[in-house]
């Protein structure tokens, strides 16, 4: 198979939830040294946008909608497991999670990994998280930075809420806050305040390091 009809029977594998394609697909993907990332954008994340945009029509139903959801939970754990795991923690502390309200994690989960694999320490605090539990936990770890992810546009306050909460305890300054998530954008992350805007994972990196200095 050439890398093409790879990344396309990952996306067919999602969109139809077949587990096992699913699973045939990310095993020959990095057996045929795909990295796993590449093999993440091109293939399983195109699939399960497809699928967003099949329920956003009306085309393709909530049952559906959740078994490509867990399919997709599955590439995300074999993709994951191939990424480099013990690097050096010395990045910088960053504390992550879905905002309240909203159940999105699979974005949310490949930023965690790729944040681990590129030498940060990572705080994972799940997602539908309270709005006051992210500044408590940067507070107690010492973390530098506040990574807020949202996927509905509803939870989208939830980030603009991070800021809020920051300045009103006057920790604004202490921190530095990225934003993600499929409706996130970079006038967003401007208009809230936010520090930064990240687009994907790799930019999530990216930005984290320029804010810290490292870039
Ligand atoms: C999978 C999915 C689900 C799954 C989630 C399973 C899970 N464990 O995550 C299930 C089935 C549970 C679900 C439920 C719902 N969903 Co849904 N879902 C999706 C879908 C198809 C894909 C999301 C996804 O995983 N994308 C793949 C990942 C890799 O991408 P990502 O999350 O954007 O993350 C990347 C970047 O954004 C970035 N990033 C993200 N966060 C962060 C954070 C930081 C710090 C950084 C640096 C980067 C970063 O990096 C990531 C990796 O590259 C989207 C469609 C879409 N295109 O987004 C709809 C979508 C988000 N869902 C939608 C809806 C409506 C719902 C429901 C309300 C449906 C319902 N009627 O119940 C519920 C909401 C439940 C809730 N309260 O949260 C709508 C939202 C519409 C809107 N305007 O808000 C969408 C857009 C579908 C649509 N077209 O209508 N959903």
């Amino acid at each position: 198979m050439t890398k093409e009809e790879i990344f396309e029977a990952a996306q067919k594998a999602v969109v139809e939830a077949n587990g096992a394609l699913v699973d045939e697909m990310a095993h020959r993907g990095l057996d045929e040294g795909i990295a796993p990332m590449e093999l993440m954008n091109q293939g399983f994340i195109p699939g399960i946008n497809k699928v967003g945009d099949l329920f956003g029509v009306g085309k393709l139903f909530l049952p559906e909608l959740i078994q490509s959801a867990e399919v997709m939970q599955k590439a995300t754990d074999i993709i994951n497991a191939a990424l480099p795991a013990d690097q050096e923690k010395g990045m910088g502390k960053i504390v992550v999670g879905t905002v309240e309200g909203d159940i999105h994690d699979i974005g949310k989960t490949i930023v965690v990994s790729l944040f681990k694999a590129n030498g940060f320490e990572v705080v994972d605090l799940g997602r539908d998280v309270p709005i006051d539990r992210f500044i408590e936990e940067a507070e107690k770890v010492g973390a530098h930075i506040i990574g807020s992810s949202a996927l509905l546009t509803t939870t989208m306050e939830g980030q603009k809420k991070i800021e809020q909460e920051l300045r009103k305890a006057d920790l604004r300054g202490k921190y530095k806050t990225i934003v993600g998530g499929a409706p996130v954008t970079q006038r967003w992350a401007d208009r809230i305040g936010a520090d930064a805007f990240a687009e994907d994972a790799a930019d999530g990196i990216r930005k984290a390091k320029q804010l810290l200095g490292k870039g």
